[in-house]
């Protein structure tokens, strides 16, 4: 979200349906890297979200080595999601996830670019959002294969508009999206 995806969520307010948002999330959020020690940067912004007792991170699932998506001469990614229980509004959740970027060191150079840590809103209960800075549920998700699978591991049974996420990751090349540990 933020500065990085701009058009994106500018255009990506489909009003989808969401549902089977697992009950005991506030929110999901999706984490991505493809600097340095990227599990490190995964499992340093995990702990940072859950630094100022703001959020508390209820699940996650597992890591997965994924291939770039979108711009793809850059190097490989390291994707994984939280299940975060929060009071935080939908806007200071977002600056609670930009501040994670901000001090872990992110600069925002090349949209879609490599990345020390990507934090995104993708669902805030059953919420739609449709602001020029926050789109919810995540204007992407149905594209994304390295969204999907780890999203699926955290909330099975989740529906956007009226699709699974089977029906969602069966239209796309997931083949790219491996995870570390089974
Ligand atoms: N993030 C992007 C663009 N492309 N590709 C992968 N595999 N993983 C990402 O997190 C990612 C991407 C912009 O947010
Ligand atoms: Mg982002
Ligand atoms: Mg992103």
């Amino acid at each position: 979200m933020g500065e990085s995806e701009p058009k994106a969520a500018e255009s990506g307010c489909t009003g989808a349906k969401i549902e089977g948002v697992p009950v005991q999330f506030d929110a999901i959020l999706a984490l991505g890297t493809n600097l340095g020690d990227r599990v490190e940067n995964i499992e340093d912004a995990i702990r940072r979200l859950g630094s100022d007792g703001s959020i508390h991170v209820v699940a996650r699932s597992r890591l997965y080595r994924t291939a770039p998506w979108g711009v793809t001469d850059q190097d490989w990614f390291v994707n994984g999601c939280v299940g975060v229980q929060t009071r935080l509004s939908p806007h200071d959740l977002l600056k609670h996830c930009q501040a994670v970027e901000n001090d872990m060191g992110r600069v925002r150079t090349r949209h879609w670019g490599p990345r020390i840590i990507d934090v995104d809103i993708l669902t805030i209960g059953d919420r739609q959002i449709c602001e020029p800075d926050l789109v919810v549920p995540h204007p992407l998700i149905s594209e994304r294969a390295f969204v999907l699978a780890p999203l699926k591991d955290v909330a099975p049974s989740l529906k956007i508009g009226g699709k699974t996420l089977d029906a969602m990751l069966d239209a796309l090349d997931a083949g790219d999206v491996v995870p570390f540990e089974t």
